[in-house]
């Protein structure tokens, strides 16, 4: 394959018809526009994209169009998108359209994946098999530095793999990175003498473009082993210059705020699928594709699509690990690990904070929760014996 074939469901407006609609969309995103010009030279007719089928699907259609892989400048991303995922939603001949897919010849890959991913975070952690368990620092924002450190101690004695920071707490005043860092870290450590197990924290250093490599380079500086960007309000021009930095030797946790402003429409917008892609392209190590059962539920076609493109052979990268989270909580783990399967990490938030008997409680509960589905026992046997899970269960059920 050397051209790049992406995937569009949409549906035509007024007296548009399906091929109509599809070869506006390949012309617009190529060398045409809405009328004929004069300056279209014969040689620049190789760049023409083209459209190779329109299928009827839903209300709607689905057309697959190839573009030629001169049309786009190797490794740069931004310019990538302008193409697949440019003008093409603000045409008026096409009443809604959503990008859902692409797949990119080997020519316009120069990226190296993620440096950890699965295999590399589960040799930090020494895991084998079982999901990870996250935390999210909750509350969002407000709580101080040493407020935060003392909360993740009791995330890290309770049993959690991995804690992070909320995609809105960056360096406020309240609780500066500077400061929070090296007391979680230090509280780490304490946790780490006492149960034999070392945690990742990942410190949200989401900023400017040309200030987030720097921010990174000082986290590690301070202890960090483990960063996080929320892509989509940071681009993915900073994932980029994060993973391909090579002074940058810890996993790098993606979160997704604002993704469902193109995401959740299921006929406009932007699938999660390619933008899954393009984080594992340029190397995040665990990106969040969403829950089946949680506080923002997806279909469950939809989340393992996502994470099998997260996962499978592609461009010999490593496999990012997918993250489930948003309303989680032991109750839902037995759901979600059965739909999602088990090479993946599970976070909560609320779903440990708010457990009757604290942080540490609520921890041991989620690996209760996770040992229990693990060992083939339903959590509500398992429970039995298992007290922590048994107070979350009575508190939020299994639905
Ligand atoms: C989860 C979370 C995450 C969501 C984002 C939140 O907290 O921290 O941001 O997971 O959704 O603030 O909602 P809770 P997604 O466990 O308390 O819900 O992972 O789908 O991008
Ligand atoms: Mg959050």
């Amino acid at each position: 394959m050397s051209d790049v074939i992406a995937s569009y469901y949409f549906r035509p407006r007024g007296d548009t018809t399906p091929e109509e609609a599809a070869q506006a969309l390949a012309d617009e995103e190529t060398t045409g526009t809405w009328t004929g010009i004069t300056t279209r030279m014969e040689y620049v007719k190789h760049l023409d994209g083209s459209v190779l089928d329109v299928t009827p699907s839903g209300k709607g259609y689905i057309t697959r169009i190839s573009y030629p892989a001169d049309v786009f400048e190797p490794g740069n991303v931004p310019q990538y998108l302008s193409v697949v995922a440019g003008n093409l939603f603000g045409l008026s001949r096409l009443e809604v359209v959503r990008f859902l897919d692409f797949a990119l010849p080997d020519s316009l890959v120069p990226f190296r994946g993620p440096k950890y991913g699965i295999p590399g975070v589960r040799r930090m952690m020494g895991t084998t098999k079982r999901p990870h368990v996250g935390t999210i620092i909750k509350p969002k924002v407000g709580l101080t530095p040493d407020d935060t450190a003392a909360v993740a101690y009791q995330a890290a004695i309770g049993g959690v793999d991995l804690i992070k920071d909320d995609e809105t707490l960056t360096d406020q005043k309240f609780c500066p990175i500077e400061e929070r860092l090296p007391k979680v870290m230090a509280k780490l450590e304490e946790a780490r003498d006492e149960t034999g197990h070392q945690v990742l924290y990942a410190v949200n250093i989401t900023t400017r473009g040309d200030q987030i490599v720097e921010r990174a380079e000082h986290a590690i500086e301070l202890g960090a082993n483990m960063i996080m960007i929320d892509v989509i309000t940071a681009g993915f021009g900073a994932l980029q210059a994060l993973g391909e930095e090579p002074g940058i030797r810890v996993p790098i946790h993606v979160h997704r705020t604002m993704h469902a402003a193109m995401t959740r429409n299921p006929e406009h917008g932007i699938a999660m699928r390619p933008l899954a892609r393009l984080v594992r392209m340029l190397g995040g190590d665990q990106l969040h594709t969403g829950t089946v059962s949680g506080k923002m539920a997806h279909a469950a076609e939809e989340v393992t699509g996502d994470n099998r493109v997260l996962t499978e052979q592609a461009f010999g990268m490593q496999p990012t690990f997918p993250v489930s989270s948003g309303g989680l909580h032991p109750g839902k783990v037995e759901k979600e690990l059965a739909t999602l399967g088990t090479d993946m990490i599970l976070q909560a938030g609320g779903g440990i904070h708010g457990h009757p008997a604290g942080t540490a409680a609520g921890a041991r509960a989620m690996r209760q929760a996770v040992d229990a589905f693990m060992a083939g026992i339903p959590a509500r046997e398992y429970a039995k014996d298992h007290f922590e899970l048994e107070q979350a269960l009575k508190l939020w059920g299994t639905g």
